[in-house]
C-alpha cells in the first residue's frame, strides 16, 4: 500500500485528490492548519479514512514532524495562499506561504524522505501578462501579483530542488479549476452562489469586478488525476494541465444566469472594489504534452462545469425563503 501526505487537504483539490488516491488504495495522511474554528467541510465526508497532522508550511519543525510521523511515498504540496485578490493586501504573508513555504516543504523532504515523489501546485497565474498564445510549458513567466511572482518562486525552487538533489519533484502548471467545493471568493463560484441566491429571491444584485478577463476554466476533479499521474511517470517533469478553450468572465456570468432563465444584466453591478491593481487577460493554456505523455484528457466541459456549479449551489438555498 502507498502512502501520500496532501497539504492543503481541506481546500477545494485537496479533497478531491484524497479521494481519488483513497480510491487507488492508498493510505492519505492531510496537513491541517491549527484553526480557532473548524473548516473540514470538504473533508467532513472521508474524516474516518484519513489521518490528519497539524502544520503549517510556514513552520520548518511541523513539516519535518508531519514527514517523519507519515512516512509517505508521495507528497502532494497544495497548500498556499491561493486567492489573487487577497495577495496584494498581503504581500508578505502570500510570499511567506505561497512562494517561501515551498522551500521549507522540499527541504523537510530532502531531510526526511528523499526517496519520496513531490508535486508542486504552480499556477497559470505565473504567466501573467500575455507573453504568447496559448501558453504552454515553454512560455515565458511575467507574474502581474504577488500570489503570482510568490509562486514562480515556488515553481523554480522545485526545478532547483529537482536538479540539485535529484529528488523525484514536479511541477503542475494548472490553469483555474473549479468545482462546488470552490471558495467562495473565486469568480466562479461567487457568481454561481449568487445565482442561486437570486433565483430564490435572496440576493437582489451581484457586485462584480473586470468582466473583460479570459480563463481558461476546468474541473477539479479532471485536473487532480493529472497530479497523480504526473508522479506515475517514469522521470519528473513538468506540465501544463489545461483545457485549451478560454472564455470571459462576462460568459461565465451569462451562463450562469441563463441556467436559471434570467438575464444576467438585470443583476450585475460593477463594482471598482473588486478591479484588481494589475490584471491577467487571458489566460488560453496549451495541454498537449500532458495529453501526449500523461494520456490526460479534460472531460466536463465549460457548460457542464457551470451548470454542476449552479445546480449545487441552487440545491442549499431551495426552500431558505
Ligand atoms: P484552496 O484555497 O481551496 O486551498 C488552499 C489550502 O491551503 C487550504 O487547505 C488551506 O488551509 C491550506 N493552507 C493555506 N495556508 C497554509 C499554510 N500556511 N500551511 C498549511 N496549509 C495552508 O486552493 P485550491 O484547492 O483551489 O488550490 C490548491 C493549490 O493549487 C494551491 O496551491 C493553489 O494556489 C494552486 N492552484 C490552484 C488553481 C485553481 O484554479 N484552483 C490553479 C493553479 C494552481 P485552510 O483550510 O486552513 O485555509
Ligand atoms: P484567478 O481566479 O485570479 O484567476 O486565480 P479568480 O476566480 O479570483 O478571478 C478570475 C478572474 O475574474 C475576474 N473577476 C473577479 N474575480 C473575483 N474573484 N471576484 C470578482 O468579483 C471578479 N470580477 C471579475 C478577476 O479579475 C480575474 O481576472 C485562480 C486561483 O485559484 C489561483 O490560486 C490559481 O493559481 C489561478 O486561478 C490559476
Amino acid at each position: 500500500m502507498k502512502t501520500a501526505l496532501i497539504t492543503g487537504i481541506t481546500g477545494q483539490d485537496g479533497s478531491y485528490l484524497a479521494e481519488l488516491l483513497l480510491e487507488k488504495g492508498y493510505k492519505v495522511y492531510g496537513l491541517v492548519r491549527r484553526t480557532a474554528t473548524q473548516n473540514e467541510e470538504n473533508i467532513a465526508h472521508l474524516k474516518k479514512e484519513i489521518e490528519l497532522i497539524t502544520g503549517d508550511l510556514c513552520d520548518l519543525p511541523s513539516l519535518l514532524a508531519a514527514l517523519q510521523e507519515a512516512k509517505p511515498d508521495e507528497v502532494y504540496n497544495l497548500a498556499a495562499q491561493s486567492f489573487v485578490g487577497d495577495s496584494w493586501s498581503q504581500p508578505t504573508y502570500t510570499a511567506e506561504v505561497t512562494g517561501v513555504g515551498v522551500l521549507n516543504l522540499l527541504e523537510a523532504v530532502r531531510q526526511k524522505v528523499s526517496h519520496a515523489r513531490f508535486y508542486q501546485a504552480s499556477s497559470s497565474e505565473m504567466f501573467g501578462k500575455v507573453q504568447e498564445i496559448p501558453q504552454s510549458e515553454h512560455t515565458a513567466f511575467y507574474p502581474r501579483s504577488p500570489y503570482g511572482a510568490a509562486k514562480v518562486f515556488g515553481h523554480w525552487i522545485t526545478v532547483n530542488y529537482r536538479e540539485s538533489y535529484n529528488l523525484f519533484a514536479c511541477s503542475g502548471i494548472l490553469f483555474n479549476h473549479e468545482s462546488p467545493r470552490r471558495g467562495l471568493q473565486f469568480v466562479t463560484r461567487k457568481v454561481t452562489d449568487a445565482v442561486a441566491r437570486i433565483a430564490c429571491g435572496l440576493q437582489k444584485e451581484l457586485r462584480m469586478g473586470n468582466l473583460d478577463a479570459r480563463r481558461d476554466w476546468g474541473f477539479a476533479g479532471d485536473y487532480v488525476k493529472a497530479m497523480y499521474l504526473m508522479l506515475q511517470q517514469e522521470q519528473p517533469d513538468d506540465y501544463v494541465i489545461a483545457t485549451g478553450k478560454t472564455y470571459t468572465v462576462k460568459h461565465l456570468v451569462e451562463t450562469a444566469f441563463r441556467h436559471v432563465g434570467l438575464s444576467w444584466q438585470d443583476y450585475v453591478v460593477i463594482d471598482p472594489k473588486f478591479i484588481r491593481p494589475a490584471e491577467v487577460d487571458l489566460l488560453l493554456g496549451n495541454p498537449e504534452k500532458a495529453k501526449q505523455q500523461l494520456h490526460w484528457e479534460p472531460e466536463v466541459s465549460f457548460e457542464q462545469l457551470v451548470g454542476m456549479m449552479v445546480e449545487s449551489d441552487l440545491k442549499k438555498y431551495k426552500g431558505k425563503n
